[in-house]
């Protein structure tokens, strides 16, 4: 319970909570295409809790809303700060849950983050997992996901292939991306089962024109099997780890 309400007095005062940024690559040329902004919360007695552990706690107790709103303020302010420091203008992505679109002002909030930054919606992608897109509360999501795509907001489906859903959804789902989740691709190219799912969902991804990338790529020999299978984008500890801001700005900038 001590816990809660340090969390509580952390997203009241914002000072312990952090993104760290992980980088987004093409597979074939390495070129920067995206970051995902993750959360993190540095407690002063305990250091780094991972959002694993505190987001579920959030959720208990009401404050996942305003942790969400938070981050998208966050990502958004940061976006605007980058693009004045001449950083590669590529999309951060924010992983979106299902309280937020439950709650219903996810629009709005969004919106007025942009516009307060001046930032197209283009900048900002938007990660649901299959749990969020399948949970019933937030009733149909896929008018709002459409609606959330002709403002221009990029959606991808996060985790991929971990949830229950149907591959039929697949074909009516208003999104631009699958994040094969790293389950599949911790184990490759050895793993002959994950090898052939790999497979599969990059053939049936480039049927359906969604463009995948491979989560939690870290090995070279992972890259090459990605690779000769036709994955375009990839997202893992081989490009990056996630970085706290000043951290991405210093590689993609260039220190000595
Ligand atoms: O970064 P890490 O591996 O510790 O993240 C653990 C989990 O927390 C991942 O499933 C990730 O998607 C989730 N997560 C990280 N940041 C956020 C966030 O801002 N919002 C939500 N809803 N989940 C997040
Ligand atoms: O659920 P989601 O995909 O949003 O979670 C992303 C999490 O995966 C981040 O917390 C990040 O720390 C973790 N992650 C990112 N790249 C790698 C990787 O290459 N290997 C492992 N083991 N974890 C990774
Ligand atoms: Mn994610
Ligand atoms: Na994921």
């Amino acid at each position: 319970l001590a816990l809660v309400n340090d969390l509580r007095a952390a997203l009241a005062s914002g000072g312990q909570l952090e993104l760290h940024y992980q980088t987004q690559h093409r597979l074939d040329s390495g070129e920067l295409v995206g970051m995902e902004a993750l959360l993190r919360w540095r407690h002063p007695q305990h250091g780094m809790i991972s959002p694993g552990d505190f987001i579920p706690l959030a959720e208990r107790h009401g404050m996942m809303s305003a942790l969400g709103n938070w981050v998208v303020e966050r990502a958004a302010a940061q976006l605007a700060n980058w693009r004045l420091a001449g950083m590669p203008a590529v999309p951060v992505w924010v992983n979106i849950s299902a309280i937020q679109l439950i709650q219903g002002d996810l629009e709005s909030r969004l919106a007025a983050c942009l516009s307060q930054h001046q930032l197209p919606a283009s900048m900002l992608g938007l990660e649901l997992t299959e749990s969020v897109l399948l949970d019933e509360r937030a009733g149909d999501i896929y008018p709002r996901m459409a609606a959330l795509r002709a403002l221009g907001h990029q959606i991808a489906i996060d985790d991929f292939g971990t949830g229950y859903s149907s591959l039929s959804y697949l074909k009516r789902l208003p999104v631009d991306k699958l994040k094969l989740d790293r389950a599949f691709v911790s184990a490759l190219p050895d793993d002959p089962a994950d090898a052939s799912i790999v497979s599969a969902v990059l053939a049936m991804a480039r049927g359906l024109d969604l463009e995948v990338i491979a989560e939690g790529v870290e090995t070279e020999a992972q890259r090459q099997f990605l690779l000769q299978h036709g994955c375009p984008l990839v997202q893992g500890f081989l490009f990056s780890r996630p970085l706290p801001a000043a951290e991405v700005e210093a590689h993609q900038l260039g220190e000595p």
